[in-house]
């Protein structure tokens, strides 16, 4: 009678072990499945300053324009100061993710994240998950920038056209009946809707202080645009159709466009850079 109740008893304990360890094991297999999910990196959506990168816990995440496309100078006491992102298995990018997602292989055999081709670090002056510390820093003689995912937007026109309307005093002039209005008059119609046929055939693009000056050009179809770069580090013009390859301090590259439309490039070292070319 006792041999049989706690027979029983062991056996009403095996059953809730079995079913501990089915539960367990459920648990352990959703948790593999959702390390395996979990993306490389989240996009914290920024509308003014354009959408970053962060890790999954929130730290932000650096590029350094000392880097060039898919390989890290930064190495040393840099690395001791901007920890590389480094994983230890397959890139997850996330949902929406505009660009690309990849590694490098270290010196030290650990495997670095990129983005954009763009090798990307931690900041260890940043002390919380947020912080951006490091933003704008120029430590080990280059820019540190934010990791962007996308680029800021574009100013309101409206805020400058305020500013503009004052250019009205001219039809005061009028009325003092000097000659000058007529010829005044033709500057005050907005030369900004013109029609597409007075796109220029050549234009010319600036590279300077990390960014593409003008950001926003327009071409005639057929027409080629020109890069200079007047930085001290090299950089790319990177579109959909064209890639520039390394833009060298102080030298320029040509691009001709056949084909009309809007396109936005990048500069792959820097994926923070981007400009738009458009084709009319
Ligand atoms: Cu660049």
């Amino acid at each position: 009678m006792f041999d049989s109740l706690q027979w029983r008893f062991a056996g009403v304990a095996r059953t809730v072990l079995a079913f501990g360890l089915l539960f367990n094991l459920a648990g352990m297999a959703t948790a593999r499945a959702q390390d395996r999910a979990q993306p490389t990196v989240v996009i914290v959506s920024d509308p003014i300053n354009g959408d970053r990168l962060v890790d999954p816990t929130g730290w932000t995440l650096y590029t350094w324009a000392g880097d060039a496309a898919d390989v890290s100078n930064c190495v040393d006491r840099c690395a001791a100061e901007w920890p590389p992102y480094t994983i230890s298995n397959d890139v997850t990018p996330p949902d929406n993710l505009p660009g690309v997602l990849s590694t490098i292989a270290r010196p030290d055999g650990t495997w670095q994240v990129t983005y954009n081709d763009a090798p990307l670090y931690y900041y260890r002056g940043d002390a919380q998950p947020g912080d951006m510390n490091g933003d704008g820093s120029r430590d080990s003689g280059a820019l540190w920038s934010v990791a962007r995912s996308s680029p800021p937007r574009p100013a309101p026109a409206s805020a400058s056209i305020p500013t503009a309307v004052p250019a009205q005093p001219t039809a005061v002039a009028i009325p003092t009946q000097t000659a000058p209005p007529p010829t005044s008059v033709p500057v005050v119609a907005p030369p900004t809707s013109r029609p597409s046929p007075s796109a220029p055939s050549s234009v010319s693009v600036s590279i300077q202080g990390f960014s593409f000056q003008p950001g926003s050009i327009t071409v005639a179809a057929g027409g080629t645009v020109q890069w200079t770069n007047h930085d001290s580090v090299a950089h790319t013009s990177t579109g959909p159709s064209w890639n520039s390859g390394s833009i060298s301090p102080g030298t320029s590259v040509s691009e001709t466009f056949g084909t009309p439309g809007q396109f936005t490039y990048h500069c792959t070292i820097h994926p923070y850079m981007t400009g738009t070319v458009t084709v009319v």
